[in-house]
């Protein structure tokens, strides 16, 4: 019965954790909706990130938005906004692990960060895509370009997921799929399954 007690009491604190975070996360949304439409949007959220010392290019706060914008319509509602402070506190948590009070990840780091998150991708690919995200050139990446990338990542496993609807790990795209892929769109947005992430 003890038992039993001390466990209803733990669910009990848990569940009054959660919901204080909510009403945090309620209020910074709030706040990011200047303009009260219920939404927020790509360039209202670049500028609440940027508050935060996160600096992304709006082609990537576009692409956040793209992965978690369930009913398609541009702009982020706070139950889309939950999901992708999710995925962004997962980041986060893998980005602090691994940077040893340095404040930035080397590529080999990045690398195991992004195993732990689950990219499972050869050397030849990890270490081009890595390039292209070392924005200073200087093989440290700070917790911006490390979220870049994972972002990066997760929208082409998205993308690929949904041409590979017979989950092959293999797809076959003609020149107009592969046009549409290199343009950052996907295919059918009805078809993906959000379920994927992660
Ligand atoms: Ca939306």
């Amino acid at each position: 019965m003890g038992i039993e007690n001390e466990r209803m009491d733990e669910m009990k604190m848990e569940m009054e954790m959660e919901n204080k975070n909510k009403a945090r996360l309620r209020g910074w949304f709030e706040r990011v909706d200047s303009d009260k439409t219920g939404s927020i949007t790509a360039l209202q959220l670049k500028r609440a990130l940027a508050v935060g010392n996160l600096e992304f290019p709006l082609s990537v706060v576009q692409q956040m938005i793209r992965m978690y914008d369930f009913d398609r319509n541009g702009t982020m509602s706070f139950e889309e906004f939950l999901a992708l402070n999710n995925f962004l506190l997962k980041l986060q948590h893998t980005f602090s692990d691994l940077e040893r009070g340095r404040g930035f990840l080397l590529p080999d780091d990045v690398y195991e960060a992004s195993v732990k998150i689950g990219f499972m991708l050869d050397s030849p690919a990890f270490y081009s895509v890595c390039e292209s995200f070392d924005q200073s050139k200087n093989g440290k990446f700070r917790l911006d370009d490390f979220i870049s990338l994972c972002i990066f990542l997760q929208s082409a496993r998205n993308l690929f997921n949904s041409f590979d609807t017979a989950k092959q790990g293999r797809v076959t795209l003609d020149l107009n799929q592969f046009v549409y892929c290199t343009a950052g769109f996907e295919p059918n947005p009805s078809s993906l399954s959000h379920g994927a992430l992660l």
